[in-house]
């Protein structure tokens, strides 16, 4: 047999999120709606500040800047996260993260697949948040045992896409002659389906649990339930939003503005009542609520303890809201206490940043006893902040409630299982903060050897 070579894994994810891109603009006109906006927005925005899209260390690929940056899923069972997990490594797409949910009563707790290193990230950076529903926290034994019933009776991959899987695993990529057909089988099980695959009681009892649970048990598949573009000022977007009249999300969630952009910034237009036909003796007409269009806005990635500080800002936030303070007031507030600046967030070790030589900016020779804080001082060193590519649980389970029609905000008694995820998963989920510690620390050392080189040069 003739070899045929693979096509990249990044190539591949790119595809594939230009096709999911596509279906769901055509599925969801506000969607397209929405990217539009931020088109010109973003447009706006770089046309006002040349500089903005380096300072925000981008990795400038401008002409693709507001293409989408995540999508998101809800699964059902450990047998559908562990087949998407050998999709999305198909597509260079690992798992990231651990995100409970339950925390902030939704019923699931979740990853992100997405790509990892820079060059990727830089080719495609499009990840997928995906959620596996918590069986074990509907309390109610008979719905919970319906449901898994309802669930194993579903198969959410076309035989033919894990035939292709399952041939990529052996032959190391995706052959180039079967490339369009492995995303166009992918791509079926993200697709909306009108019909569902429960009668209308059913449906009425699990969505009285939690509309979660209606979402993820009810449909043949896991309908991507947004794409989100990035935009360079999500202010802006939101006003525009509600000066177009869309139905946007009444808050963003996340950090408050700032000078320096810390972690991610989120809002959305709110899910659209879709119409649905419940099988039966007759069919009966229904409606349901899933699907919606979200933009975001990063900033740079923080440590362990700038995270740490960013949750107790958070909190504090969160507790003068309850106490009547203004939802601004309270963030504006609580987050004076978070450096703005991005020396401080080096220095105090809040922020990742990623060093490089600057060699034609300093004058003389760097000396071997030099630290890090005195080269980037004299010159010699450039510390860029670490764009964060990860999501933040408190903001996600935001995201849920205002698109699932559920306004309240009672956490389960039980905490995260990441075993049990993991588990499912069949594999560990990458740790997010070891992923920027080693580019931060890569980037420095060999910054200090390039200078290293440079001094033994000019001296010898
Ligand atoms: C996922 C919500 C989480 C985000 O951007 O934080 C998310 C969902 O609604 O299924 O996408
Ligand atoms: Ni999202």
């Amino acid at each position: 047999m003739p070899h045929i070579s693979p096509v990249h894994p990044d190539e591949l994810r790119a595809m594939f999120s230009r096709a999911l891109s596509a279906m769901y603009r055509a599925e969801v006109p506000l969607y397209g709606t929405l990217l539009d906006l931020v088109a010109d927005i973003n447009a706006e925005c770089l046309h006002e500040s040349p500089s903005l899209a380096r300072q925000m260390n981008s990795t400038p690929r401008l002409s693709g800047l507001d293409i989408e940056r995540h999508g998101a899923i809800r699964l059902g069972t450990a047998q559908e996260l562990s087949t998407m997990a050998r999709l999305f490594a198909v597509m260079g797409m690992e798992p990231v993260a651990y995100y409970d949910l339950a925390l902030a009563g939704i019923p699931v707790h979740a990853t992100a697949f997405r790509p990892t290193s820079d060059a990727a990230l830089a080719h495609s950076p499009f990840r997928v948040f995906t959620s596996l529903l918590r069986l074990d926290l509907i309390t109610d034994v008979a719905l919970r045992e319906e449901a898994a019933r309802i669930l194993s009776l579903r198969q959410i991959f076309t035989p033919r896409c894990v035939g292709l899987i399952e041939k990529a695993e052996r032959e190391g990529g995706v052959a180039s002659d079967v490339a369009e057909e492995f995303i166009a089988q992918a791509l079926e099980t993200f697709r909306w389906h009108s019909d569902a695959t429960v009668d209308i009681e059913t449906y009425k009892k699990l969505r009285a649990t939690h509309p979660l649970i209606a979402d993820v048990v009810c449909f043949q598949g896991p309908h991507i339930n947004h794409l989100t573009p990035r935009v360079l000022d999500i202010d802006a977007a939101q006003s525009e939003m509600l000066r177009r009249a869309i139905n946007a999300k009444d808050k963003i969630e996340g950090p408050p503005k700032r000078k320096h952009p810390i972690l991610l910034r989120q809002t959305s237009f709110l899910a659209l009542e879709e119409p649905i036909r419940f099988p039966g003796k007759q069919s009966v007409a229904g409606t349901h609520t899933a699907r919606f269009g979200e933009i975001e806005q990063r900033g740079i990635a923080l440590t362990r303890k700038g995270r740490e500080l960013y949750d107790k800002t958070l909190a504090a936030a969160l507790q003068a809201e309850r106490d009547g303070v203004s939802k601004e007031k309270a963030l504006a507030a609580a987050f004076i206490g978070f450096p703005d600046d991005l020396d401080t967030l080096r220095r105090e070790g809040l922020a990742f940043f990623r060093y490089s030589v600057n060699t034609p900016a300093a004058s003389g020779l760097p000396s071997p006893d030099m630290d890090d804080d005195e080269l980037i001082k004299r010159g010699w060193l450039t510390a860029e902040p670490i764009l964060y590519q990860d999501f933040l649980p408190v903001s996600a389970a935001g995201i849920f409630r205002s698109n699932l029609g559920k306004r309240d905000n009672q956490s389960y008694a039980i905490g995260g299982d990441k075993a049990a995820f993991e588990a499912a998963l069949g594999r560990e989920v990458v740790d997010e903060f070891a992923l920027y510690q080693a580019q931060q620390d890569t980037s420095l050392r060999q910054s200090l050897q390039q200078l290293r080189r440079f001094r033994t040069a000019s001296v010898g």
